[in-house]
């Protein structure tokens, strides 16, 4: 059993890295390469909207009017005529707190909560659009790349743009601009074989967690080594994939990390679902890689 065990999990770890290097990197050599991957576990179900088109997704703690600490989702969406950014709290008939409408022309993006505001890419319209918590628009700044992901350090902004590639940019709360230029760059990678298509991001204890676009894989970047891919997680068979949703466009994306309760979320493009999930060792269950939001008996 052990045997089968094994051969099933290096034969799927095979067929995934071919993918990812057949079809993002420049280099095939690396299809032999493995790292150590995570599984997952579904704990518990949400509800999610299935004509939202998700390109962004963040969990924020904020007091509410009362003056309680209460957690809410942010998330933007992609499609023209239909992007918007959406605050709501999770659940089965969640609530939604407050929403905006992007232009038509503007095919919405990732976003990040930084400070009191939100960060929102455009895909093509070379925009940031910069809202207040109330979902109201303060600002549009120009921005020279192509828009994929945004997440935050909590300092700077960091972004991608369907390549391998991880921008920051420093940020100027007084007068909300950033810098005309990225503070720091670093190339996502695998043993020196870069890994693009970089999507939806989160940054979750100092590491970069990113949505790999049409896979079912999260890649775990080091930005403190320079962009090394430490970990990968293996999303494939969460149970949307079983449902009417055809996997052409509505593709995994979308990672938010509630770091309260140490709870982590995934969701995807049209899907009627948010999940919460867990995370085990598949490969190496003696890795003293810091897990979070680990499985029960982890
Ligand atoms: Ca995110």
């Amino acid at each position: 059993m052990t045997f089968l065990h094994t051969s099933t999990i290096t034969a799927v770890r095979f067929v995934l890295f071919s993918c990812i290097i057949t079809t993002y990197s420049q280099n095939t050599l690396a299809a032999s390469v493995p790292i150590p991957s995570f599984n997952y576990k579904a704990l518990n179900t949400f509800f999610h909207d299935k004509n939202d088109y998700t390109q962004g997704l963040q969990y924020v703690y904020e007091l509410d009017r009362e003056g309680k600490e209460q957690g809410y989702m942010y998330e933007t969406t992609g499609r023209n005529g239909f992007a918007r950014l959406v605050k709501y709290r999770i659940g089965n008939n969640r609530d939604e707190i407050c929403e905006a409408k992007m232009p038509d022309e503007a095919f919405g993006e990732g976003m990040t909560v930084l400070g009191d505001k939100i960060y929102v890419l455009t895909y093509t319209e070379k925009k940031l659009y910069v809202y207040g918590k109330d979902c109201v628009k303060i600002k549009e700044i120009d921005y020279p790349y192509e828009g994929w992901g945004i997440t935050t350090d909590g300092t700077d902004l960091i972004t991608t743009d369907g390549s391998s590639t991880v921008r920051y940019f420093s940020v100027n709360d007084e007068t909300i601009t950033i810098t005309e230029n990225p503070s720091k760059a670093i190339n996502a990678k695998i043993n020196g074989i870069e890994v693009g298509k970089l999507n939806e991001l989160e940054m979750i204890n100092g590491k970069i967690y990113a949505n790999v676009w049409k896979t079912d894989m999260i890649v775990i970047i080091d930005p403190r080594d320079n962009g090394n891919i430490k970990r990968w997680i293996n999303m494939a068979g969460l149970p949307m994939y079983t449902g009417e949703i055809e996997r052409t466009n509505e593709v995994l994306n979308g990672i938010a990390y509630d770091a309260k309760e140490n709870r982590l979320f995934v969701t995807g493009k049209l899907w009627p679902n948010l999940f919460e999930i867990c995370l085990s060792n598949a490969t190496n269950p003696a890795d003293p890689e810091l897990l979070p939001a680990k499985c029960p008996g982890q």
